[in-house]
This record gives C-alpha cells, sequence and structure tokens, in this order.
C-alpha cells in the first residue's frame, strides 16, 4: 500500500527546487509520473518518438553519448517540443570525475548544460566534486540546468552501491543539498525528504531481465511497494511494435499506484 506517501500537494509545498515545482506541476497537469528513456542512436528517431510520446510523459530520457548524429539543431528541436508538450529534457550522462572534468564535461562539444533541465550524477567523487560544480551551472540563467539526480542505487546485478554505506552516504550529500539535488535514482525510497523526488528505473511489465545485467520488475513493486515517485521506462515501451500504446499502459499503471492513497 501507499501508506505514509506524502501527497503531491504536500510535496509541492515543500521542495525548494525551481525544477521539482515544474515537475509536479507537469505531473498534475497531465496525470503521469512517467519518464521515457529514450535509448534510440539517431535524432530523427529520437525526435519522432519524442513528438508522439510527449504528451504522456513529464521526462524525456536521453543518453547523449550514444547518438551517432548528435546536433545543435537536435537539441534546438528537443528544446522546442519540451517547451511546447511541456516535459523536462533528462540527460543521463552520469556524471563521476573531478569537479573540473565535469565542468568540462558540461560545456564539451554536447553543451549538456544549455538544453537538458535535468542530469544525473554519480556520488562516488563525493560532495565537494558535485555540488559546488552544479550548483554554479544550476543558478546561473544563462543555462537550462536546473537540477541534478544524484544515483543512489542502481538497477543493475550485482551493483556495487548494494555495499556497505554507500546509498546512505549518497543520500546524506542529497539531503544537505536539496536546492540542487532534486532526485535520486533509485530502486527504493532512501530519504526521509519527501521533496526529494525517487525516480526509479528498472520497470519493464512483461520482462524480467536483460541478457547485459539489467534488473526489471513491475509498476506496482516499484510505485507501491517501493515507494517511488517517477517511474523511467525504455525498452517496454521503445522497443514494442506499438510504442505508444504500451506507453499509455505503462502511464496509466504508473499514475494509478501513485495516486491509490489520495484517491482512496
Ligand atoms: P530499459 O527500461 O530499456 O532497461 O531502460 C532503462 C534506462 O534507465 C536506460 O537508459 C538506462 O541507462 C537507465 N538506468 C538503468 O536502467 N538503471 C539504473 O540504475 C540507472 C539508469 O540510469
Amino acid at each position: 500500500t501507499n501508506a505514509g506517501r506524502t501527497s503531491l500537494q504536500e510535496r509541492e509545498a515543500l521542495t525548494t527546487s525551481p525544477l521539482n515545482h515544474k515537475i509536479i506541476s507537469f505531473m498534475k497537469k497531465k496525470s503521469s509520473n512517467l519518464c521515457l528513456a529514450i535509448d534510440y542512436t539517431t535524432t530523427e528517431q529520437i525526435l519522432q518518438m519524442v513528438e508522439k510520446a510527449g504528451p504522456f510523459v513529464v521526462a524525456i530520457k536521453v543518453h547523449s553519448d550514444i547518438i551517432t548524429d548528435f546536433s545543435e539543431s537536435f537539441t534546438q528541436q528537443l528544446v522546442q517540443l519540451a517547451n511546447n508538450l511541456e516535459f523536462i529534457i533528462f540527460d543521463d550522462r552520469k556524471f563521476a570525475d573531478t569537479g573540473n572534468t565535469t565542468k568540462l564535461q558540461l560545456t564539451g562539444p554536447f553543451k549538456i548544460a544549455e538544453w537538458a533541465d535535468v542530469v544525473t550524477t554519480h556520488a562516488v567523487q563525493g560532495v565537494d566534486s558535485i555540488v559546488p560544480v552544479f550548483r554554479e551551472f544550476i543558478n546561473n540563467p544563462a543555462y537550462r540546468l536546473s537540477g541534478v539526480l544524484l544515483i543512489a542505487q542502481l538497477s543493475t546485478k550485482g551493483s556495487l552501491t548494494n555495499i556497505h554505506e554507500y546509498t546512505k552516504k549518497a543520500v546524506q550529500i542529497a539531503d544537505e543539498n536539496r536546492d540542487i539535488v532534486s532526485g535520486f535514482i533509485t530502486q527504493t525510497r532512501i530519504s526521509e525528504f519527501s521533496d526529494i523526488l525517487n525516480w526509479t528505473p528498472g520497470v519493464n511489465l512483461d520482462a524480467k531481465n536483460d541478457s547485459t545485467g539489467q534488473q526489471w520488475r513491475g509498476v506496482e513493486q516499484a510505485i507501491e511497494i517501493q515507494q517511488n515517485d517517477i517511474v523511467i521506462v525504455g525498452r517496454g515501451v521503445t522497443s514494442s511494435k506499438e510504442p505508444i500504446q504500451q506507453l499509455k499502459r505503462y502511464r496509466q499503471t504508473a499514475w494509478e499506484s501513485l495516486t491509490k492513497e489520495e484517491n482512496e
């Protein structure tokens, strides 16, 4: 059950992150807590999917570094679609280096900070290599970047985030910097602060694993039992022959799970 879940209204009142305000307003307006992971490798395929999927999701997640014909025209079109269809642009870059290198990667050939609303970072490099760097970008209105998601737990089999106190330490970094860390990438709710949103990958309604370490579970497990907020779904939709039909199915299932208690 959803016992103890903080309602979206309460979250909205609690959060100091402008990004989370935007996300929560999209969630309520679109009745969706779904993020679509589009791991296609050409800009044409990606943009075609975004046009169709945009109205049903709160975020579109890409991996800028897998796109073979990445260009500034692509990001301009993506930003225009995000503004029109009201979704968050999420580049899943998973920064994990010194602060200086992260800075160079954010402004490098992909110019990530200019078009992404949110990016992921690992916690392994430590707080001083994460927080000051992202704060500088997020507080600068010249950049679109407005929040960061900290990887607290990975969905993969044998993930080292399960070792010792790793997740606990990651949570501490987030808890103390909630103006910029707007969420976690996690498998299960891990922070006592309910203004931090829990984004969870590893969701598939029809399969349990792939052949390269991914582990999937259903929406009920992810939302109702593990108390996450936003479902990240990839191949469950993008590898389907009827992706938009599947997208609507995930969206409805995930939203029902999230709002079950509020509606009872
Ligand atoms: P899929 O549902 O097709 O497995 O896609 C999941 C997406 O989420 C991928 O883009 C992957 O890079 C990302 N992801 C993940 O699967 N597990 C994690 O722990 C963190 C991720 O970012």
